[in-house]
């Protein structure tokens, strides 16, 4: 088949068209079901993305994916942390019903979109980031970092054993990535999850990109030093501040010579409020405001260089995708597990539910279905992911999972009965940072946040006020709206069938442990 015409077939398929259907080839027709290869990192915000309109830094790799295909800016996690967050895209389930409400072990016998995929045919394979504590069930190859794994010279489990990979973690999983699509099997379509570890914390850079943003000034928020006021008792509370949180590890700090031990992981994770260091050769003592902007330049300069070698590595699997025919038939999706906070509000790390830590960055490349260059306003979150790569392989959605397939939003064909709000809810109070437990709506124009601990409540005008800095809730103007939105609030809450199962007993967190394989 020629170029012209297979391209034709390709653009008669996006519109539902299928040659073969019907003609006894089934081999051809399961060419024509596409390929999925979904890249997710961990903890990239979209505000560190150039085609979201990242002020700090440029990320070439993921804007190709924007230009060629779609960004979609309203895709949000519905419980903002890394293990939930990962359990419910493999279930289309929100946390109160897959069991993974914290950092807890994935059930891993329950229906995953991994498992039906794999029945249904395709080639399935796990790469890199895991962090669900089980072992993954459902994929035909699988490669993980046990719990949080580490930057350098990474340990991976897969179902054999495990083994030590010299070199940088963004960049093993590029390689272990690439390694799966030179030797998958041929003759089925493929799902590959590949999850890097990066940018999550500690932001360990690579070499390559360690000094790229040293001697540059990250621009910063203008809420950086938000004094909260008219906001509730959670955000007064949190332990997630830029200037207050962030320990001698997080900031790189060299240890005194000859600290070892328990003394040494002391000392890397005091909170510093005074620090020596060397500003252009001059040797200086920084505290109060020299010492906050100095936390927030080293925090992002760390942040933005691992961002960077996961940009390399993305390019090097869309080069090779398009210099081994498998542009036009393979949609790649990037995203992140949830947003994060690169200083707004004074923040670090995620779990709130504002905006740079609810949005999760979702762009997606498919051509001959998707217009290159185009966006997304619908609202959708990570429940629907299982349900769209269902779609995408013609297969059906189980009726108790609680998204919808993208798909038709992707073809610039958004249903007119489409969700105008999300619900959200996040547990793990107090967590690793203090963070209030809290459940909420967001509207295309609105967010109402309740913290059920508290009994408080926030409301946030989102055209007005972008930058979630005046709560609205007790303004006598703001009442119609609160009593819409919490009639929202509880009719979602009932529809999506929470009934508060993990409201006041939390399961322990031990996804941080992975079972260990057996020895090679
Ligand atoms: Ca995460």
């Amino acid at each position: 088949m020629d170029a012209i015409s297979r391209r034709r077939l390709l653009a008669l398929a996006a519109l539902g068209y299928q040659p073969f259907a019907g003609h006894g080839a089934p081999s051809s027709v399961e060419r024509k079901r596409p390929n999925i290869l979904f890249i997710m990192t961990d903890d990239h915000a979209s505000q560190a993305i150039s085609c979201y309109g990242s002020k700090v830094n440029q990320t070439p790799n993921l804007d190709r994916l924007a230009n060629e295909g779609m960004r979609m800016d309203r895709v949000f996690a519905t419980n903002s942390i890394c293990t939930p967050s990962r359990a419910t895209i493999l279930t289309g389930k929100y946390s109160h019903l897959n069991g993974v409400p914290v950092f807890n072990q994935f059930d891993g016998s329950q229906p995953t979109v991994a498992k039906l995929l794999q029945q249904s045919g395709y080639y399935t394979a796990m790469i890199g980031k895991w962090h669900l504590g089980s072992n993954p069930t459902g994929f035909d190859y699988w490669n993980i970092f046990p719990g949080q794994g580490v930057y350098n010279n990474p340990v991976l489990y897969d179902k054999d054993g495990s083994e030590t990979y010299p070199g940088y973690a963004t960049d093993i999983i590029g390689d272990l990535t690439l390694d799966v699509l030179k030797n998958r099997p041929k003759d089925k379509p493929f799902f590959i999850m590949s999850h890097h570890k990066a940018p999550h914390r500690d932001w360990t850079p690579d070499e390559k990109h360690r000094r790229m943003f040293e001697n540059r000034h990250i621009p910063e928020p203008e809420n950086l030093r938000d004094d909260y006021a008219g906001r509730t008792d959670a955000i007064h509370e949190q332990q997630q501040s830029v200037f207050k949180d962030l320990t001698r590890q997080d900031l790189k700090l060299r240890p005194p010579a000859g600290m070892a031990g328990a003394e040494l992981r002391r000392w890397l994770g005091e909170k510093p409020m005074e620090v020596e260091t060397e500003i252009g050769g001059v040797r200086r003592t920084l505290t109060g405001k020299a010492l906050e902007d100095w936390k927030y330049q080293r925090y992002m300069q760390d942040y933005l260089a691992c961002v960077q070698s996961v940009d390399d590595n993305v390019g090097r699997v869309l080069d090779w995708l398009d210099a081994n025919g498998l542009k036009e038939n393979t949609i790649v999706i990037y995203t992140s597990d949830q947003g994060f906070f690169l200083g707004e509000h004074g923040l670090f790390d995620k779990r709130f539910m504002y905006e740079e830590s609810l949005r999760m960055p979702f762009l997606v490349r498919w051509p001959g279905a998707i217009r290159p260059g185009s966006t997304s306003e619908a609202i959708g979150i990570n429940c629907d992911f299982a349900p769209t790569f269902l779609d995408l392989a013609g297969q059906p959605v189980p009726k108790d999972m609680q998204g919808r397939s993208f798909v038709p939003i992707w073809k610039g064909k958004t249903p007119k009965d489409w969700r105008h709000a999300m619900y959200y809810r996040y547990y793990h109070d107090p967590g690793d940072h203090n963070t209030r437990a809290h459940y909420g709506v967001r509207t295309a124009t609105h967010k109402l946040i309740y913290f059920w601990k508290k009994d408080q409540w926030e409301l946030y005008d989102l055209v007005a006020d972008p930058h979630e800095m005046h709560n609205i809730y007790g303004d006598a103007s703001a009442q119609k709206t609160v009593a819409v939105l919490k009639r929202e609030l509880y009719r979602l809450k009932k529809e999506l069938k929470d009934e508060d199962q993990f409201a006041d007993v939390q399961p322990s967190d031990s996804s941080y442990v992975q079972a260990p394989p057996k020895k090679r």
